[in-house]
């Protein structure tokens, strides 16, 4: 049974959150990004995109924590400005907060201030505002105005800055300005280049203003921690499963020199890469909530749901930082005949029997295949090097871009230059664990259970959520 405390009668409410500005400055953006929804409302570049209030509710684990409002731009706060002045005028006895309830319930349908009354009655129905401000604009009239209006509610505001990126000139004039309102707390929180912190700083600046959802807020931000780090983990773990899948991938081989029987094998091991990257890449984007849908409309980071730059195509070990050598010419990498460790000897030079026959039974039971197929004269052919290297950092490069995508963002996410990236320390020793053991690329109880491959995977995934690295 739940006790109600009769001391904190406000908690049993939901703290309701207006987010209020002027038109277009990413109102709608910022409240997908902090739903994790491109689903919400409707955002384009362009004013008067919402035209009406629209409410969301943000949860924890199943329970309602708080309602954010959408509303409408503030298109032309000179005439709402001139307007509430005259009603001041008319009743001078009434408190600033009453005029504005006078001027939104006195407001006709069709009035041209229709829509700035729409904002105004949300305003008197919230506990926060949350004001979103475009910093690329220079201070104007139209903003002080606003403010006035705004502060003459009586509600808390927290300034947010958005659109930041390579503003820092205008961010801090805005401050400036903000501060002859007496708006010290601000906040910067670009809705497209989105940063878990930023988020948690809102919800910690929402705590310090309302007391009485304190706990409930704390709920709300622990939750958020947790699940941004499974929603990362899970991401990297997909990405390792991608390197494992493909660096244990493997294709028996005739050795007899016959041209068209290698070319078509080429063609599977590039095909068999190429979906595995593409069934990863689908999975990333659901995994971080963007839809196939999103790939096409915002043009994520390929175009119609496939990479943009083929895995194989010439110029992507350069884009990689990769020591390319003649490799580049003809564009990456293939396969590759392997060169297996028998023993701790390579197989090439174990194929003098005595190796084999002086190799013990468990390392016959190990490298049976391996022993049978090179004394029926079969070679096995696996994804070079240069392969795993440019997949390995293509994804880390996307991953990287998701955890730090907002669900706003409407541009084209670009994942094929990415220089920056590093392989983990002691790759190749990866890589060949990985290649000596292709009963590992399909998951299984007996692999995951395996010391040696959880230890290669939890290398992987940290290396993968290394930011420190790039
Ligand atoms: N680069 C960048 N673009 C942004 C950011 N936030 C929003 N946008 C873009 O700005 C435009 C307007 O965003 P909206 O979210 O529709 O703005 P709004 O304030 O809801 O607009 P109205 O509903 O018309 O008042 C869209 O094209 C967004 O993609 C940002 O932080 N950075
Ligand atoms: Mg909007």
């Amino acid at each position: 049974m739940i006790v109600k405390n009769p001391h904190r009668p406000h908690t049993d409410a939901l703290l309701n959150i207006a987010v209020v500005g002027h038109t277009n400055t990413g109102k709608t953006s910022l409240i997908r990004t902090m739903l994790r929804s491109t689903e919400f409302g409707v955002i384009e570049d362009g004013a008067g995109t919402t035209r009406h209030v629209e409410q969301a509710t943000i949860s924890a684990d199943n329970e309602a924590i708080l309602n954010l409002y959408d509303t409408p731009g503030l298109e032309d706060s000179r005439a709402l400005s001139a307007h509430i002045k005259k009603l001041a005028a008319k009743s001078k006895s009434l408190p600033p907060v009453q005029i504005l309830e006078h001027f939104v319930t006195n407001v006709a349908v069709n009035d041209p201030l229709e829509q700035e009354a729409k904002v105004i009655r949300q305003v008197l129905r919230s506990d926060i505002l949350l004001y979103i401000i475009d910093v690329r604009e220079p201070f104007l009239e139209k903003y002080r105005l606003e403010l006035d209006i705004l502060t003459q509610s009586a509600k808390p505001i927290i300034p947010v800055f958005n659109f930041i990126a390579g503003h820092d000139r205008e961010l801090a004039k805005w401050r400036e300005h903000l501060a002859a309102f007496h708006m010290h707390a601000t906040l910067e929180f670009d809705t497209v280049a989105f940063t878990f912190e930023a988020e948690k700083r809102l919800y910690q600046k929402m705590q310090t203003l309302v007391e009485s959802h304190y706990d409930r807020l704390q709920k709300l931000i622990d939750y958020r921690a947790k699940l941004w780090n499974q929603l990362c983990l899970s991401g990297a773990k997909r990405v390792a499963a991608l390197i494992v899948n493909v660096a244990c991938y493997r294709e028996s081989k005739s050795t007899q020199n016959n041209l068209i029987a290698h070319s078509l094998l080429e063609d599977r091991l590039h095909e068999f890469v190429r979906k595995a990257e593409q069934h990863c890449l689908h999975d990333l984007l659901s995994i971080f909530n963007f839809s196939e849908k999103d790939v096409a409309i915002q043009k994520i980071p390929v175009s119609n749901g496939h990479w943009q730059l083929d895995i194989f195509a010439p110029g992507i070990l350069k884009a990689y930082g990769l020591d390319v050598g003649s490799a580049a010419a003809k564009g990456a990498a293939a396969g590759a005949g392997i060169d297996l460790m028998v023993g701790g000897m390579s197989l090439g030079a174990a194929t003098a029997l005595g190796a084999i026959a002086g190799a013990g039974w468990s390392t016959f039971k190990r490298y049976g295949d391996e022993i049978k197929a090179t004394v029926k004269g079969t070679q096995w052919q696996c994804a070079d090097e240069t392969t795993l290297q440019v997949l390995y950092l293509r994804q880390k490069h996307l991953l990287n871009k998701l955890m730090h995508r907002g669900h706003a963002a409407q541009d084209t996410l670009h994942v094929d230059k990415a220089e920056s990236e590093k392989l983990p320390d002691n790759w190749s020793k990866l890589t060949s664990a990985l290649r000596q053991n292709p009963s590992w690329q399909e998951p299984s109880a007996v692999r995951n259970n395996n010391p040696q491959y959880q230890e290669i995977e939890a290398k992987l995934v940290e290396a993968l959520l290394d930011e420190g690295a790039n």
